[in-house]
């Protein structure tokens, strides 16, 4: 048994020797596939250390010897007093940083490969590369009025037993300007309350809960309206099969009811437990 996650396209064969990064001290070998970028610049302030280095393949090996590199900014330009070129090795990627990743005159970006090169997620989902696997993961966003709700197809089939979501981005309102916003709720009227609804394909909610109020809000023991991630347990285990599709609704917006005022988007990774 284990979590696993839902929401990515998974390739055929997931051997280790695919994978674009492969580092460790158990490991015999170690590689990283880098990608340029060139006249780019990651532009974040977490640098993990600055060094200098002949050329780009160079600052690659200083990238590949930390455990916690998975990309660098190369300066184009040597030292004024040598031949060396700074380099920024850093602990994150573009595709966590999105907004960061700029334009440069200065500077040429690497990040190791992934399969988040070709932009395979859609309605807005960010792509984060699972990197060990050549994988990734698709975040599903769900907005709180005109039927927005954010779906994806099951990868894996079998019986699933509980979801889990994990909030990575944004919030959903009941109300605009009175209520703020939260992760999965409506802070106006359910404080503490959960408002977030999974459901298969035909929009019938996995939620099984008789105190559902008609805003398909409900009590979720050991989690509120701003819980970093959610577990929402079946009743019974229900069949799946690879394709599948399943939907994640705000409660107004799932049934019609007030959701005219609401505003907001919230994405989330969700992941199965089978
Ligand atoms: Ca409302
Ligand atoms: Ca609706």
């Amino acid at each position: 048994m284990a979590w696993i996650v839902l929401t990515f396209i998974t390739f055929i064969h997931i051997a280790k020797y695919n994978a674009q990064l492969q580092r460790g001290e158990q490991e015999h070998l170690q590689f990283g596939n880098f990608k340029e970028f060139l006249n780019h610049l990651l532009n974040i302030s977490q640098v993990l250390s600055t060094v200098n280095v002949s050329d780009s393949i160079d600052c690659a090996f200083q990238c590949l010897a930390n455990v916690t590199c998975l990309s660098f900014n190369f300066d184009i330009s040597p030292n004024s007093s040598s031949t060396l070129h700074v380099c920024h090795l850093l602990s994150t990627d573009k595709y966590n940083h999105s907004i960061a990743f700029v334009r440069s005159d200065q500077f040429h970006h690497f990040t190791i490969a992934s399969p988040c090169d070709s932009s395979p997620c859609q309605d807005g989902g960010q792509c984060r590369p699972l990197y060990d696997k050549n994988d990734f993961v698709c975040e599903v966003c769900f907005g709180a009025r005109d039927d927005s709700y954010g779906k994806f197809s099951i990868h894996k089939a079998g019986k699933i037993s509980a979801f889990k979501l994990a909030h990575r981005s944004g919030f959903v309102s009941c109300k605009l300007s009175a209520d703020k916003g939260s992760n999965w709720g409506c802070i106006l009227s359910y404080k503490g309350q959960i408002c977030t609804h999974m459901t298969d394909a035909s929009n019938v909610s996995l939620v099984n809960n008789l105190n559902l109020g008609i805003h398909g809000c409900y009590q979720l023991p050991g989690f509120d309206h701003n819980s970093p991630e959610i577990e929402l347990s079946l009743s019974s285990p229900i069949g799946v099969r690879a394709g599948q599709e399943f939907r994640i609704w705000y409660g107004e917006d799932l049934y019609n009811k007030d959701d005219s005022d609401n505003h907001g988007k919230s994405c989330v990774d969700v992941y199965g437990f089978y």
